[in-house]
């Protein structure tokens, strides 16, 4: 297997589920690294009719064309980094982890999706376990909001020490890291989130932008976070730059219908 040998560019792997609006998903995460200037590779695990306000219909890729198409990559060249977004069910959650496995893939940036920003669920509740039980344990960093943390750990994240006892509860399941983001936090001036690198907290204190929350925010910072360890740089240095660049793509944000905003994956870093 050959490491990114005639590109200048490093290779960032997705494996996620496509928004035809492109506004999150397997589209969002491409954006992301290209923005970021590292060139990437997609694995699709399940096709989404959903536009900005809502998801209509959900197709899933079943566990084998899934592995099938890690095997074709990894044939080919080594990513040097890895993100899951959502996953659609507990075979293609396992048979990802396993995947990540035998076929010596970097240790996964885990996104860990549970419901689409309209509601829509994108993973079920055996899934959740699956990702508790395979994916998370070989997990680099696992980015959570509050929602997906408090269904992951059954902690109420109703205060700042329950937030770092969620935390640790991720490194307990065998997370090499967490990052549990603020943004669905109640402070209304700052979006803070709390980093857990093995045993040392950081806190990462961001401004809040007003609005109503941009549809595909948790899959442009995971995508991010991939890109910068492509990169090269460490996990807190690509977690920093990571909240920066959501950050700005956010307050660029625009609307091209009746839902939510939409990032703008190319304002900058
Ligand atoms: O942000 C969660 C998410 C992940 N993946 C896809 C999505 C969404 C949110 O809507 O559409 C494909």
């Amino acid at each position: 297997m050959l490491a990114s040998p005639n590109s200048k560019r490093p290779i960032a792997l997705t494996i996620a589920g496509s928004d035809p609006g492109g506004g999150a998903g397997i589209q969002a995460d491409l954006k992301t690294f290209a923005a970021l200037g590292v060139y990437g590779y997609s694995v699709l695990t399940q096709v989404i009719a959903q536009n900005s306000s809502r998801v209509i219909d959900v197709e899933h890729a079943s566990a084998e064309i899934v592995v099938a198409q890690l095997e074709a990559l990894a044939a080919e060249c080594a990513p040097i980094s890895v993100k899951t977004g959502a996953l659609a069910n507990f075979e293609i959650v396992k048979a990802v982890a396993r995947a990540i496995k035998d076929l010596q893939l970097p240790a996964p940036v885990v996104d860990p999706v549970i419901l689409s920003s309209s509601g829509a669920r994108l993973l079920g509740p055996k899934g959740k376990r699956a990702m508790r039980k395979h994916l998370i344990p070989i997990a680099r960093v696992v980015t959570p909001n509050i929602p997906e943390a408090e269904a992951l750990t059954q902690v109420d994240i109703v205060s700042d020490p329950a937030m770092r006892e969620a935390a640790r509860e991720f490194i307990r399941m065998g997370a090499d890291a967490v990052v549990i983001k603020g943004g669905h936090g109640k402070d209304q001036s700052f979006a803070t989130d709390l980093l857990l690198d093995g045993r040392r907290f950081v806190v990462l204190k961001g401004p809040r932008i007003a609005g109503e929350g941009a549809h595909g925010t948790g899959c442009a910072f995971s995508a991010a976070i991939a890109a910068y360890l492509a990169r090269g740089e460490n996990l807190e240095a690509a977690v920093r730059n990571a909240k920066r660049y959501v950050t700005t793509a956010l307050r660029n944000s625009f609307k091209l219908g009746k839902g939510r905003p939409l990032l703008d994956h190319f304002a900058g870093d």
